[in-house]
């Protein structure tokens, strides 16, 4: 999977720029909401459900009406070590130059954020397993409406470097596909200092711009209040769903760095990128559809 970048600024171009924009374009909620039933109906009828357990009825209530659910541990402490130690040697790519490649032994200053092959990261211990778990595959097909699709993984380092500030730090909305949503894992303890999610409660309900923005702190508490504003701080192993058409941001790390697994789940494909599902070697019996972009 190549990633292109989806926030403002950057001269993105999708993979699939017709499919991509079509699901763009059309941003009142009304309207979205029809076009999504009728989608998930399509693929209902091909594709049939997952015949998994039923989503807590509360996750889903939560995520929902709120954008956000806080999904408590999701890996215990043994396993984010496993998740470390398999990524210490391992190459990752700065988020804002490509040519530059390091491990985490040898990080170059300047970096902010830095990504990690999704070859390395199916490769991981425990990451396949949890993006396949009863409970996310529970709550993912019951936000879809339909056996969802992984469209996303991965597995990324912030810095705390002191100026400046990347799009993925400043408020934003993403727009991946007509019904999709995040589960963000931290693999490192993440307090304030450590650059945490924040979340504006509420904005995936609300209509998106025709064009992406960014936007400051200040216009973010002006327009909705410091009191909207859910911040994600946990252990290593805490994890959170989070639909990301509404508007968030992972905050500057200004301290500690931080490291982070993201899960997506959703409808479609995201047209955005160009999908290379690299060869799984575990011992899961993974569903092949809802695998199909990541797995080979
Ligand atoms: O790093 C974070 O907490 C936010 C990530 C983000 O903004 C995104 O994936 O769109």
């Amino acid at each position: 999977m190549r990633y292109a970048r989806l926030t403002p600024g950057h001269g993105f171009k999708p993979a699939n720029s017709f499919l991509y924009y079509l699901q763009r374009l059309i941003v009142s909620p009304p309207l979205r909401g029809v076009c999504v039933r009728l989608l998930r109906q399509w693929v209902r009828l091909r594709q049939g459900d997952s015949g998994g357990l039923p989503a807590s009825s509360r996750l889903f209530a939560t995520l929902s009406a709120d954008g956000y659910v806080a999904l408590g541990l999701l890996l215990d402490r043994g396993q984010c070590e496993d998740i470390y130690r398999h990524f210490e040697d391992r190459i990752m790519t700065d988020r804002h130059n490509a040519r530059r490649q390091f491990t985490i032994g040898r990080v170059p200053p300047e970096t902010r954020l830095a990504e990690y092959s999704l070859r390395d990261i199916v490769a991981c211990p425990h990451i396949i397993e949890l993006a396949n778990s009863e409970l996310l595959l529970a709550l993912a097909e019951r936000y879809i409406g339909c056996k969802p699709t992984i469209s996303q993984l991965g597995v990324r380092w912030s810095f705390p470097i002191p100026e400046g500030r990347s799009d993925l730090q400043t408020f934003h909305r993403d727009s991946e596909d007509w019904r999709y949503f995040k589960v963000l894992v931290y693999l490192t303890d993440v307090g304030d200092d450590a650059g945490p999610h924040v979340y504006v409660r509420g904005t995936h309900l609300t209509r998106a711009p025709l064009r992406l923005q960014l936007q400051s702190d200040t216009e973010i508490s002006g327009m909705y209040g410091a009191d909207k504003l859910i911040t994600a701080t946990g252990p290593r192993g805490f994890g959170f769903a989070v639909d990301t058409a509404g508007v968030h941001k992972g905050a500057s790390p200004t301290g500690s760095r931080r490291l982070m697994l993201q899960i997506q789940y959703s409808l479609f494909p995201s047209y955005a990128y160009l999908y290379q599902p690299e060869p799984y070697r575990g011992s899961q019996q993974l569903d092949p559809y809802i695998n199909r972009l990541i797995v080979a």
